[in-house]
């Protein structure tokens, strides 16, 4: 079995993250997903709208997802790693060349984003009372 390792907050999934992980899926055959927890948000200065529990029950009822474990810190991947014994880490191309270290361990891949979606454009949009798109707020509804 072909194991994949992926990372993120995915707050306020959308379909960028479901683009991500469907094509980190398809480099194995078992997907893990190290789920930012609200601590190591904090240390990202990412606020999530959705708690931990809520962001890991979504993504636990996603088909290409098989395991999702916490991601407390920034220097649990290799370890991480050797524990599941992970042969691909896939991450979003934003992150190009961050994580190179981990291909003493396993396959590195950074994959294109999905353009035009992002946690913080939803956010934004939605701040404007409730516009998407420049629609009105009724229409968003
Ligand atoms: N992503 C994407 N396309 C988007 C938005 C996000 O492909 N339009 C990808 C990101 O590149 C990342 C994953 O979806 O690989 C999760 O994105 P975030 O939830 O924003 O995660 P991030 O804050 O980048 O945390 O240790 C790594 C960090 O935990 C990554």
């Amino acid at each position: 079995m072909k194991k994949v390792i992926t990372y993120g907050t995915f707050d306020l999934l959308h379909y960028g993250h479901i683009n991500l992980l469907q094509r980190a899926k398809n480099y194995g055959d078992y997907l893990v997903v190290g789920l930012s927890t609200d601590d190591f948000n904090a240390q990202k200065n990412k606020s999530c709208y959705f708690s931990y529990e809520e962001r890991k029950k979504m993504l636990e009822a996603l088909r290409c997802v098989d395991m999702v474990i916490p991601e407390t810190c920034w220097e649990q991947k290799t370890e991480d790693v050797k524990k599941y014994g992970i042969d691909v880490f896939v991450m979003g191309n934003d992150w190009e060349g961050k994580f190179d270290f981990l291909s003493d361990f396993c396959e590195v891949i950074y994959l294109p984003r999905t353009p035009e979606i992002s946690t913080s454009r939803i956010k934004k949009e939605l701040g404007e009372n409730g516009k998407k798109n420049g629609q009105s707020q009724t229409e968003a509804e």
